[in-house]
């Protein structure tokens, strides 16, 4: 029996929920990642479809109807792609493992079958599939395919296909690697060779931006005849064709090894690893990842105690979150999709540090450091970008490529949601708070000044005013484009600038420029009417949407029911903006403002964006309020296993869930507002404990809160100094510290 709160079951396989199960059940290593998608093709769902893809309103974006979407990806090969810029490259599948009988070929869709079931096991990465195939010819085959990614050896896949039967029965196993894949579309193929030679399969190409990539198949089938030659093949890949007589209850175990190689790699590992991990053989292999896995596990889990769903959900979160993270390769971030899916084209956002960044600062910092690594590494691009608005300095992308150029199609958000810069400086800082000493600020001066010195190029002074603003931009809600002072853009450039211009004090740099920075920083306006903050100036003057007349179905985003057109003229966030400003910087605004932003923006708010909810979730448990809390929780938790995965998995989401439970539930502070570490618990009803390890500025500890108390175990080398629901304790390193919740003693 599995266990509940580690393992993901499907049993209810339709044309409809199909897709969104290939991206849940995508596994990966940080270096490759392969979508949940069938061992074998389903007929109805060629994968080699040629069209166009336009951009869209990213939001309402209406993806194409298709029953299934196969998915590889290796972070950072990219091609470019006419209209939509550079894209990450759908590869080809390696997962070919197509069982036929008499001639019947088996598919899903056709076939009959009976007790069909994956499992995805969360805690080893291992996804198992069974079914009885009841062919047309008589016999009924037991078939289980078992694979993983290997987080051991990241480019490797592992693959294990056990068939029984109860008569003798003649089967062919049709096993090799679809070259014919495109990528939302189009085709980044520049050119391609595939060859099999028994046992191996292998597909070399050549991408569009010059990237090669090798893909190697081995089989490993004993008692069986094997061909490269046999009727069906099919075009544009490399297969095999493998005849087995299987004896009654005797079953056939054929294994398959696949490893992904690229010319971004160094030139000794194209093409080795695949005859080394046949060597090994499945289960040493999955021994090896399992041990990888349970590094990461004890690292980062979150045990929730009384929900077993929620237990679930964070789990099903944390999984994405490993696999997607890209290790030691700073070249590359985490794209908008975790590397399951097409959409958003691979592409980094601020995602990256305002939803992503957090997660691994305080669980696995060097993972941390990876992220803003990467930004220090695609500055080039981000000086690329000011230049082509004519501007100096350095600005990041909305939508960035791993060199960090602009590849947003849509000029409303490439030039006007410009908070970007300022949240990539925000992550920066917020490392450099979090793990103080690992000099995050000093590795990144030229970054934070070129972004200061973008912004005081982008600002402007009205004629009448007596202060500079931030004109025509867009504010996280993408809902009201071209704002002026928008307060959350407002309020990051001012940090942006105020932390330049204290680096450069630091350094005994000229006082010229960073004076004119904080001059700047100081005068940007928040714009408000009484206490209430407004999103940008006359953002209350704007008509309210009309929820009751045009949003008639709750279920569906709101973008999904009315024009663009609408939704740019009337008041209706698509996701927290003013919120999340103070989510962030909880010492700049009252808790009265706070409260008063609440009463106006909730109601208004759509929460179109997976971005939302946990957001409006933490404020709610920073307000005292849990009913609103767990409101959003709901609806934050498990957007990917209630069927959100179809293009691919919402992973600023699942780490804003870990965010809801760990700042949220558990009230952890975050470093850049506090030096003590500052918990103030507020566990859902439901909930009797929720325990997790964090890394607080360099001291591994872990914390576990209960409805009566909070037991802090440190393994750092000092005391630490804390601050437990208002009442301060000092921790000492090694055994368990307990605080009463009630009279704040400790023991
Ligand atoms: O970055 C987000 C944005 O805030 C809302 N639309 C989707 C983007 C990618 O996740």
């Amino acid at each position: 029996m599995p266990n509940a709160t580690w393992t993901i079951t499907q049993t209810d396989f339709s044309p409809e929920n199909h897709k969104a199960y290939e991206g849940l059940f995508t596994l990966g290593s940080g270096a490759l990642h392969i979508r949940g998608a069938l061992e074998e093709p389903i007929a109805a769902a060629p994968q080699n479809l040629h069209y166009w893809r336009l951009p869209g309103n990213v939001t309402s974006e209406v993806f194409r109807e298709q029953r299934s979407k196969v998915g590889t990806f290796v972070p950072g090969v990219y091609g470019s792609h006419p209209l939509l810029n550079d894209e990450l490259i759908n590869l080809p599948n390696p997962l070919l493992i197509v069982p036929i009988v008499a001639g019947e070929q088996f598919d899903l869709d056709g076939s009959r079958t009976e007790t069909h079931t994956r499992t995805l096991d969360l805690k080893t990465g291992l996804l198992t599939r069974t079914f009885t195939w009841r062919t047309k010819a008589g016999p009924d085959l037991r078939i289980t395919h078992e694979r993983f990614v290997s987080m051991a050896r990241p480019r490797v896949l592992a693959q294990r296909c056990s068939i029984e039967v109860d008569a003798p029965t003649d089967l062919v196993l049709r096993t090799g690697i679809d070259a014919t894949v495109t990528t939302n579309g189009f085709s980044h193929t520049q050119s391609v060779t595939a060859s099999a030679t028994c046992p191996h399969t292998s597909v070399d190409l050549q991408t569009d931006a010059g990237d090669r990539v090798r893909i190697d198949g081995r089989l490993v089938s004993p008692e069986a005849t094997t061909t490269t030659s046999a009727p069906g093949m099919p075009e544009g890949g490399a297969w095999l064709a493998t005849s087995v007589r299987l004896a009654a209850s005797a079953p056939v175990v054929v294994e398959r090894f696949v490893t992904i190689a690229t010319s971004r790699d160094t030139r000794d590992r194209m093409g080795t690893d695949c005859n080394q991990a046949a060597e090994m053989g499945f289960d040493a292999l999955l021994a090896e990842s399992v041990e990888a896995w349970s590094a990461r596990w004890s690292a980062c889990d979150v045990r929730v105690e009384g929900d077993p769903h929620a237990q679930l959900a964070l789990r099903t979160s944390l999984f994405h979150l490993f696999r997607a993270h890209p290790g030691e390769d700073d070249r590359v971030a985490i794209d908008a999709k975790g590397y399951a899916g097409e959409a958003y084209w691979g592409r980094f956002f601020w995602d990256t540090e305002m939803y992503l960044l957090p997660f691994y600062l305080y669980t696995e910092p060097a993972r941390g450091k990876v992220l803003t690594d990467f930004r220090l590494r695609s500055l080039g691009g981000a000086r690329r970008n000011a230049a082509s608005l004519g501007l100096p300095g350095a600005k990041f992308a909305w939508e960035s490529n791993p060199a960090g150029d602009e590849c947003c199609p849509n000029w409303h958000y490439a030039d006007h949601e410009i908070h970007i810069s300022a949240d990539v400086v925000f992550g920066i800082a917020h490392a450099d708070a979090a793990h103080p000493g690992a000099g995050y600020l000093e590795g990144a001066a030229e970054l934070v000044f070129d972004v200061a010195r973008y912004w005081m190029a982008r600002t402007a002074t009205r004629s009448g005013d007596d202060h500079p603003s931030l004109l025509g931009v867009m504010g996280p809600d993408e809902y009201t484009p071209l704002e002026d002072n928008n307060a959350y853009t407002n309020a990051l450039a001012a940090f942006a600038l105020r932390t330049a211009a204290g680096l450069a004090e630091r350094r005994g740099d000229a006082r010229g420029e960073r004076d004119a920075w904080r001059r700047t920083a100081d005068t940007l306006p928040i714009p408000r009417r009484g206490a209430l903050v407004l999103q940008s100036e006359g953002f209350d003057n704007l008509p309210a949407a009309d929820f009751a007349a045009r949003w008639t179905d709750r279920d569906r985003p709101f973008a999904g029911q009315v024009p663009q057109e609408y939704l740019y003229r009337t008041r209706c966030p698509k996701q927290a903006d003013v919120l999340m400003l103070m989510w962030l910087f909880p010492r700049q605004f009252t808790l009265e403002e706070q409260r008063a932003a609440w009463d106006y923006y909730v109601p208004i708010t759509t929460h179109d964006s997976s971005l939302s909810p946990a957001i409006h979730g933490l404020m709610a448990c920073r307000l005292g309020l849990p009913d609103e809390a767990w409101r959003f929780w709901k609806q934050a938790c498990d957007i990917d296993l209630r069927g959100g995965a179809a293009e691919g998995i919402h992973i600023a989401a699942c780490a804003a869930t870990w965010q809801m439970a760990i700042l949220g539930f558990a009230g952890l502070e975050l470093a850049n507002n506090t030096e003590t570490l500052t918990l103030t618990p507020r566990l859902p009803a439901g909930w009797s404990a929720l325990e997790f390890p964090i890394v607080w500025r360099g001291s591994p500890l872990t914390i576990r809160v209960t409805r009566a108390d909070v037991t802090i175990t440190s393994r750092a080398e000092t005391e630490i100094q804390t601050m437990i629901a208002g009442t301060p304790h000092t921790i000492a390193p090694g055994r368990p510290t307990t605080i009463a919740l009630a009279t704040g003693t400790s023991r």
